[in-house]
């Protein structure tokens, strides 16, 4: 790199601390500000850190509403997302604002699809009920009628949202002989549909009250906030079991709580939350719960590879290329 360009390098900010090898090359291409602690940046810390910042890189802990956005000035140029969901971040307001918003599709999909999957397996296989009892040196021995959960072979599943994630939630659920089912705002053209054997469902409502399992990988935006409301979680049948790898915001959580602990619903996988960290205090006393810390895409590999898009929306930006992974405002 000419010395020339290294005084052109921009500004960047990182809110939080990337895997080592994508910290590493920011240093080498750009005038990078990273956070090897880790510490959550508080608002304040964060409209400081903002000051003569060409680009920001946030993660979902972030909140990058209009104030800040107005609060950050002219300086701001491009928001590159660590992360798919771009929820946190107030996207008119960045376009208003002239700022570019990039993000970290299409290689997290796999992991976070493993995931969704593991937690399908789980809540009726009561893994971790069973593995806690254990730990807790409370198994007796083998017995035949001990830890009895249900088979998810040749039952249903509804997911909700087929995008990208949901597609690969499919595959997996059929290799596990899952009949597969979907709500979406498109239908998938019939060839994609033919392939995943799938059933769409125009109505959501209709889908919810026939599934043994339900699973939710659509993005939070204005439209699906709560879109499993207390009315619609009671469509559920009683055996059903509802599993949430895409955003907590998604489901009325207090009324999911309440609805199993009733056994209106037999049980829940959750990835996500509706206040992380904080977990609704009725979900942990529940059993028939299993309860993950957002991790969907942490694996080394898959947050390498979002550091690596990061990188990369940075670079053709500053080149004055077209970032690969923009966000468009009409996705809300
Ligand atoms: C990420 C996610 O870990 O990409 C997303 O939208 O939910 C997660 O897999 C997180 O967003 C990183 O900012």
């Amino acid at each position: 790199m000419s010395k020339n360009s290294k005084n052109k390098r921009p500004k960047v900010l990182v809110t939080r601390k990337l895997p080592d090898a994508i910290e590493t090359r920011m240093a080498e291409l750009f005038d990078v500000r990273l956070n090897l602690a880790d510490d959550a940046l508080s608002r304040d810390d964060l409209v400081d850190a903002l000051k003569g910042i060409d680009v920001l890189v946030p993660t979902v802990t972030d909140t990058i509403d209009a104030d800040l956005i107005a609060a950050a000035g002219d300086g701001l140029k491009l928001i590159a997302n660590f992360g798919a969901g771009v929820d946190h971040i107030d996207l008119e307001a960045a376009h208003k604002a002239g700022i570019m918003v990039t993000n970290t599709p299409g290689v997290l999909t796999e992991d976070t699809a493993d995931l969704t999957m593991a937690l399908i397996l789980a809540v009726p296989r009561r893994m971790f009920e069973a593995e806690k009892l254990l730990r807790d040196g409370n198994w007796d021995g083998w017995c035949p009628t001990f830890m009895m959960g249900h088979r998810v072979g040749g039952k249903r599943l509804g997911i909700v949202g087929m995008g990208r994630i949901g597609r690969a939630v499919a595959k997996r659920a059929r290799a596990f002989g899952m009949a597969v089912h979907y709500h979406n705002r498109n239908r998938l053209p019939a060839e994609i549909e033919g392939e995943l054997e799938a059933t769409y469902w125009a109505d959501l409502d209709q889908m919810l009250s026939r599934m043994d399992v339900i699973t939710v990988n659509c993005p939070l935006t204005e439209q699906t906030h709560h879109l499993l409301n207390r009315d619609r979680l009671k469509l559920l049948l009683p055996h059903a079991v509802v599993v949430n790898t895409a955003r907590g915001e998604i489901i009325d959580e207090e009324a999911l709580a309440d609805l199993i602990e009733d056994g209106r619903i037999a049980g829940a996988g959750l990835d996500v939350f509706e206040n992380e960290p904080t977990i609704n205090a009725k979900l942990l006393e529940l059993e028939n719960v299993v309860l993950i810390p957002h991790m969907g895409s942490a694996t080394v590999e898959g947050r390498t590879a979002m550091g690596e898009k990061v990188l990369i929306n940075i670079h053709t930006y500053m080149d004055q290329h077209r970032p690969p992974d923009r966000v468009m405002t009409d996705i809300l």
